[in-house]
């Protein structure tokens, strides 16, 4: 009886372990509810943006003495993801964080800004306060940039 606890709990230990290393960061779960595409919300999620394709690129935050130093962000392209639910035309993308602050952006904004739905700055998850998924708007001040994203809407 002693063995096949010992064994037990020898299978669960390695399974546990096996669990954590299959887990990269990008792995990590999230959800963001994207509305006004069908009739009912759609749940994108971090499987979905790597099904489309991580991108990286270079990104700086306006501010008045442009002193915000480049980053590099990984993330997933806001047009790719619009396309990828085929959507070509709409008025304005709106965009919302946890806090229900939201911003919406026109599809000139979007394109021009390489608008990004970060997941990593300069190789490193997003901390708390900003993550998991931040978005990205290159060359814009940071009232654009909405932190820990949750819903985003098309307005056609
Ligand atoms: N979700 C969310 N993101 C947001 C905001 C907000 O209120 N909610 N404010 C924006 C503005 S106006 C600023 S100045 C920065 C502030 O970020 P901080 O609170 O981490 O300094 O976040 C931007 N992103
Ligand atoms: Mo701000």
């Amino acid at each position: 009886m002693k063995k096949v606890l010992v064994i037990l709990f020898i299978a669960i230990f390695v399974f546990s372990l096996a669990g954590c290393s299959n887990k990269s960061d990008s792995d990590e779960g999230w959800t963001i509810s994207l509305e006004g595409v069908g009739k009912e919300p759609i749940k994108f999620t971090n499987q979905d943006a790597q099904k489309i394709g991580l991108v990286t690129i270079k990104a700086t935050m306006k501010n008045k003495d442009s002193s915000y130093p480049e980053q590099e962000w990984e993330g997933v392209s806001l047009e790719q993801v619009l396309e990828h639910y085929g959507i070509k035309n709409y008025i304005t993308v709106k965009v919302e964080g946890a806090d229900g602050s939201a911003k919406e952006y026109t599809p000139d904004l979007v394109f021009t800004s390489k608008a990004l739905l970060g997941l990593k700055v300069d190789g490193k998850k997003l901390n708390d306060k900003a993550g998991p998924v931040q978005l990205v708007v290159n060359g814009k001040g940071q009232k654009w940039w909405i932190k820990k994203v949750t819903k985003i809407t098309v307005i056609k």
